[in-house]
């Protein structure tokens, strides 16, 4: 390898809802993160690598930083974010110009202070933020405490090719051994090279589903458990259990006449079975377990 290569650790952080996901997707061209139009969809560390002629990012996909934290899966995802942010090279902070600033924003803005990472501030959803959905002045003062700052629309990937370009940009080329000895141990499987295991990113997918045809009804109290993916051949057999914390929640998830579930089902399998080119068989049953958030 080029001793000219470049490598670096880089974390997306933001509030909840700013596109991080989005973002993170368009930079690998490929899904490793699911998004939905609820706050606290990412619930744990996603990385991916991304690599081209110049060198190799390990991307982290963290959790929206939580303002006020009503739930138990919030506070455990908010004592996280710290420790993460403890040795990477960039941090890319997300920020949402179609909404107003809120005291999340600040929140993020204590934890860039406090980092020693180059920063970049990217202003995402340029698209949607027109009119009176304009607040980029609300941010903009930021800049001040940024080496670099990018306007993107991670949804219509415009700009997304730059934020790489001001990464690769703030990277060192001499790099230490532990950063590239991180990355070095992605190298397993096919790029992009994502740290989750079949079950775990299937489990992701059907809670996005799952996130998109119940809306707001039952934010947070939703688990997904995949027990069994059997690879037969021409047909991929998924066993799945969607975890909820009441009976009240199961009615709602299975809906009138297991319509719902029928669609949440039917939409993850759908989507499985472009990625595999294989025919996907889901079964998805809904279970009540009170406790588990405290096991999470
Ligand atoms: N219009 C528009 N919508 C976007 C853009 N980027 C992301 N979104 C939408 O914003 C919503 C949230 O996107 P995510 O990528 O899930 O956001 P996130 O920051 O990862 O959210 P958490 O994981 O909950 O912290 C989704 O509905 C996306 O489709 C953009 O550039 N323009
Ligand atoms: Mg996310």
């Amino acid at each position: 390898m080029s001793d000219k290569k470049k490598y670096g650790i880089v974390a997306i952080i933001g509030r909840p809802n700013t596109g991080k996901s989005t973002l993170l997707n368009a930079i690998l061209q490929q899904k490793v993160a699911i998004t939905s139009p609820l706050p606290q969809t990412t619930r744990r560390n996603i990385s991916a690598v991304y690599e081209d002629e110049r060198g190799k990012i390990l991307f982290i996909d963290t959790p929206g930083v939580l303002g006020k934290v009503e739930d138990l899966i919030g506070k455990k995802v908010n004592l996280e974010l710290p420790k993460t942010l403890s040795n990477i090279d960039v941090l890319v902070v997300v920020v949402d110009i179609s909404r107003p600033k809120n005291e999340e924003e600040n929140k993020v803005i204590a934890l860039v202070r406090k980092s020693e990472a180059k920063k970049i501030l990217v202003y995402n959803k340029i698209d949607k933020a027109v009119g009176s959905k304009d607040h980029f002045a609300d941010y903009n003062y930021l800049e001040d405490e940024f080496d670099e700052w990018v306007k993107i629309s991670a949804l219509k990937e415009k700009g997304v090719k730059e934020v790489v370009n001001k990464i690769f940009s703030l990277l060192p080329v001499k790099i230490t051994g532990a950063t590239k000895t991180n990355i070095d141990s992605f190298q397993r499987v096919d790029r992009p090279i994502i740290d989750s295991s079949p079950e775990e990113y299937v489990a992701e997918l059907i809670r996005e589903k799952a996130y998109l045809f119940l809306r707001e009804e039952i934010p947070y109290s939703i688990q997904v458990v995949v027990k069994e993916i059997q690879n037969k051949g021409k047909i991929i057999v998924i066993e799945a259990d969607i975890v909820t914390t009441t009976d009240r929640y199961k009615k709602i998830i299975i809906g009138k006449g297991g319509q719902k579930i029928k669609e949440i089902g039917y939409n993850a399998r759908k989507e499985l079975e472009l990625m595999t080119q294989k025919k996907v068989f889901l079964g998805l049953e809904v279970k009540v377990d009170k406790h588990w958030m405290e096991q999470f």
